[in-house]
């Protein structure tokens, strides 16, 4: 018997030049990539992993990486990559500053793709307009989500009340940041990782692959982000497996409640109409 093998998205971002399909690569293939060429668009890599290896937990997975054309000229034909996605990882290179500031930019563009990144469209504000809200109920609703759309339209980096999917941060280019005058930053968390509390980790890709040979504290972080990505994902499709049966529970209890209000409401016609018509007789 074939099971198939589920799979989980994750979309690789960060300005052209950074190190994204060298990574990629790395990671699918184990292997350097020796010319990287220039991503147009978007290329798709896969990598099967082993949830919860060594466990009785453990599954096969494929892992797919959408490697993002960082050229902001083809922003506009990217968008569509970046769609129903279960993972984020950011890259920027360790030498450039900028690099790293522009993630907010790219991570902006991932939300606006997927509604369900933000909690006020999510979690509070129904967007189902068969939902049997009062009149008055609704126009709250959409007050509350013209407020965080301008929120979201007036301040770009505002993520305070996004649910975003496990992010992975990477640092690429350590080789060249450690060359810099002021390398004082590799010793710390970069403020990217701290902001969106995510996983890090700093790498010498194409010239010294061994950062990620397997069993290194980075492999082992890569590994654990992967099974976190997957973990989160089943988490999500629980829930809305948990709301799908809640909703038809309601719809059951209140169906039942109306045939008690109806069998009780008979009862009481029929006990007082017996009553009347036993002092008639
Ligand atoms: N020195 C150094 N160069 C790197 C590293 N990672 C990637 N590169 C080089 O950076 C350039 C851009 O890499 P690429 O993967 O095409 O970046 P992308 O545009 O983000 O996909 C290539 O010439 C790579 O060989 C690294 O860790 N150290
Ligand atoms: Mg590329």
């Amino acid at each position: 018997m074939s099971a198939s093998i589920d799979k989980v998205k994750i979309v690789v971002i960060g300005d052209s030049g950074v190190g994204k399909s060298s990574l990629v690569h790395l990671i699918a293939h184990q292997q350097v990539l020796k010319k990287p060429s220039w991503t147009i668009g978007c290329s798709v890599d896969v990598k099967l992993h082993e949830y919860k290896d060594g466990t009785v937990h453990q599954k096969p997975y494929f892992i797919e990486f959408f490697d993002i054309g960082g050229n902001t000229a083809h922003k506009a034909s990217t968008k569509i990559f970046l769609t129903s996605v279960d993972g984020i990882i950011m890259v920027h290179d360790l030498a450039n500053i900028k690099s790293q500031e522009n993630l907010k930019q790219w991570l902006n563009d991932v939300v606006k793709q997927n509604e369900n990144m933000s909690v006020s469209s999510s979690d509070y504000f129904s967007n189902d307009t068969s939902s049997k809200s009062t009149t008055a109920n609704t126009s709250t609703l959409n007050k509350s989500q013209t407020y965080y759309r301008q929120q979201r339209a007036n301040n770009s980096h505002s993520f305070d009340y996004l649910n975003l999917p496990p992010i992975l941060v990477v640092g690429t280019k350590l080789d060249l940041a450690k060359t810099m005058r002021n390398s004082n930053h590799l010793r710390n968390a970069s403020p990217i990782a701290i902001q969106f509390r995510a996983d890090e980790i700093n790498l010498v890709i194409v010239i010294d692959p061994k950062y990620l040979a397997s069993a290194t504290s980075n492999s082992v972080k890569l590994e654990k982000y992967f099974d976190k990505v997957i973990e989160n994902k089943i988490a999500q499709q629980n829930r809305e497996v948990f709301k799908e049966k809640s909703n038809m529970f309601s719809i059951q209890t209140e169906k039942a409640q109306r045939n008690v209000i109806t069998n009780a409401n008979e009862n009481f016609l029929g006990f007082k109409s017996s009553s009347y018509n036993s002092k008639l007789k």
